[in-house]
């Protein structure tokens, strides 16, 4: 579609047409809230309702000619269902929904805010690590062949294939950072021989991320969010809703919750090196969050996985032992390929963009693109949060 006020006006007709509380057309209000850059996300209102409506063009946001399957909608209309039910309500609850428009209708979260504007104001959220870890375990374990009937659980895998948009991630987070054929990574100058040596030219590097890339590809384990960062997490003092699952697929659970960890692992390296490298309250909290998320995931995992398990071959404790551990490690490299796409490939995060004028913005890169490299190389060290605060203890120093 052309114009944003065609997108708009199209947008405004389907939500009143369908929509009883917009029925009086002069009072309703239509704003663009999305920043995103995929699609289109606006906020519907008049004085007594609010909606937030997405709409999935054919064309990537501000493109006209990089298409995009729009079955990225239908996608995300059955995975906001499916992780509303499954997770108790950790997602924005699903109004309408228009198949021959790609449009999608959901509850405004009004009271809460954006995970990331939370940290932009250095907000603290005590519940956050709880209640992440309960999103993850819920939606994640609960999607596994491990707690669904295996028929349900393989037709749910072909009709979550998302082709455009696992070709995205495949490419920017696995291909694009390493090999830069697109030319378009970015990086400080002080930084272009470590990338040269450490990153392009380190073989050794190159093949765990590979092994990572091709797991990515093929691990039907869980339905996952597929783009768990911060900008994806509204918040409040009591939970969290988590929204825009537009890259959403049959993946590797370890993928989101390494996406959860890179999140706040790039938020406190830039907050902590903005500091000079001294801990406030405020970066404390950040890397709090980081290792109890792990602890708490651990713990749900630990305490439901009999209840949840439902074939009697996996009611074994060595194997439960076993299957935790391949998720922390999975966990860890997927924190550590995150970390490193959003310092130096295209995609970058507010951030990373808000301190990179900084004089010796240089530093907190090369500190991020070091960590990265040490949760790809040694992921199988990562299976309890002491490896983490072990890790944060030499970031410190
Ligand atoms: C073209 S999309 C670039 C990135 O933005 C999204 O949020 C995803 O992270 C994607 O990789
Ligand atoms: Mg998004």
């Amino acid at each position: 579609m052309d114009g944003k006020d065609e997108i708009k006006t199209k947008l405004l007709d389907y939500v009143i047409e369908n929509l009883d509380m917009f029925r009086d057309k002069e009072s309703v209000n239509i704003f663009e809230i999305g920043d995103g850059n995929v699609n289109y996300v606006y906020r519907v209102n008049n004085d007594k309702n609010s909606v937030i409506v997405k709409f999935s063009d054919e064309y990537i946001r501000g493109s006209t000619t990089r298409k995009l399957s729009v079955k990225r909608s239908k996608i995300e209309y059955d995975i906001l269902k499916l992780q509303h039910k499954l997770s108790n309500g950790m997602t924005p609850e699903v109004y309408l929904y228009s198949k021959e428009n790609h449009i999608i209708v959901m509850e405004d979260l009004t009271g809460y805010k954006v995970l990331r504007e939370a940290i932009k104001n250095r907000e603290i959220y005590s519940n956050l690590s709880k209640e992440m870890a309960k999103y993850l375990y819920r939606t994640l374990f609960k999607t596994t062949d491990l707690a669904m009937d295996i028929k349900e659980k393989k037709e749910l895998v072909a009709s979550l294939v998302n082709y455009d948009m696992c070709e995205i991630s495949e490419r920017l987070v696995f291909t694009e950072p390493y090999m830069n054929t697109q030319g378009l990574n970015s990086f400080t100058k002080e930084n272009e021989e470590f990338v040269q040596n450490k990153i392009y030219n380190n073989e050794g590097l190159k093949l765990n991320v590979s092994k990572l890339k091709n797991k990515f590809m093929t691990k039907a384990q869980s339905m996952i969010h597929g783009d768990l960062h911060a900008g994806s997490v509204f918040i409040n003092k009591e939970t969290i809703k988590v929204f825009d699952p537009e890259f959403a697929f049959y993946g590797p659970m370890g993928y989101d919750i390494g996406n959860v960890v890179a999140s706040l692992f790039i938020s406190y390296i830039a907050s902590l090196y903005e500091n000079n490298k001294v801990e406030k309250d405020f970066e404390k909290y950040l890397r709090g969050s980081l290792c109890e998320t792990v602890r708490y995931f651990m713990k749900e995992y630990n305490e439901n996985y009999y209840r949840d398990t439902k074939a009697k071959m996996f009611k074994n404790e060595d194997f439960k032992k076993y299957y935790l551990n391949s998720i922390l490690f999975d966990s860890a490299g997927y924190a550590g390929t995150e970390i490193i796409r959003r310092t130096i490939g295209v995609a970058k995060v507010w951030d990373i963009d808000r301190v990179k004028a900084n004089k010796d913005y240089h530093l907190t890169e090369r500190k991020l693109l070091e960590v990265g490299m040490e949760l790809i190389n040694h992921s199988e060290k990562f299976v309890s949060e002491d490896a983490y605060k072990e890790l944060f203890n030499r970031i410190k120093s």
